[in-house]
């Protein structure tokens, strides 16, 4: 099975700022917590990072026919992108939303995602293990 973890703005920012929120593991070894769990599980993950909008849609996009599903954490994006919304509908994968933080116990505004509408589960504030969860998920399935 093959996975795609793709993840939004300023997740490359990790162990750098704000570690009272997201802690002190860096971007890097989010990649390497995430390799290890797919490999743990038997699958095998792409992961892909970045700050802009417009090439998160296009990385949704070429995930059909290359992946089996989608682990996302649209970051800042989860809360304002009809664009990611529309992307992850149109190519139809199975997909599971995850989030470092409980979104639900923060600022109101990361109360409403508009990812979630076409994914399967949203897991949120579970940290690093969120992913290794969704990936879990998704292969049960
Ligand atoms: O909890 C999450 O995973 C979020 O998706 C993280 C986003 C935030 O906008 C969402 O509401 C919840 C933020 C991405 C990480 O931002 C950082 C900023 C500074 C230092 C480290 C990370």
């Amino acid at each position: 099975m093959k996975i795609t973890v793709i993840n939004g703005p300023n997740l490359n920012m990790l162990g750098i700022r704000e570690p009272e929120i997201y802690g002190h593991a860096t971007y890097a070894d989010l990649e390497a917590f995430i390799r290890g769990s797919a490999k743990a599980l038997g699958v095998e993950a792409d992961i892909f990072q970045s700050n802009y909008e417009g090439a998160l849609v296009e990385h949704i996009q070429q995930c059909l026919g290359t992946a089996d599903a989608i682990v996302i954490n649209p970051a800042a994006y989860t809360h304002t992108s009809v664009a990611i919304l529309d992307a992850l509908k149109a190519v139809g994968l199975p997909a599971v939303e995850v989030h470092l933080s409980d979104v639900h116990s923060r600022e109101d505004f990361r109360k409403i995602s508009y990812a979630s509408l076409a994914c399967v589960e949203t897991i949120a504030g579970q940290g690093f293990a969120g992913y290794a969860r969704a990936m879990e998920l998704l292969l049960a399935l």
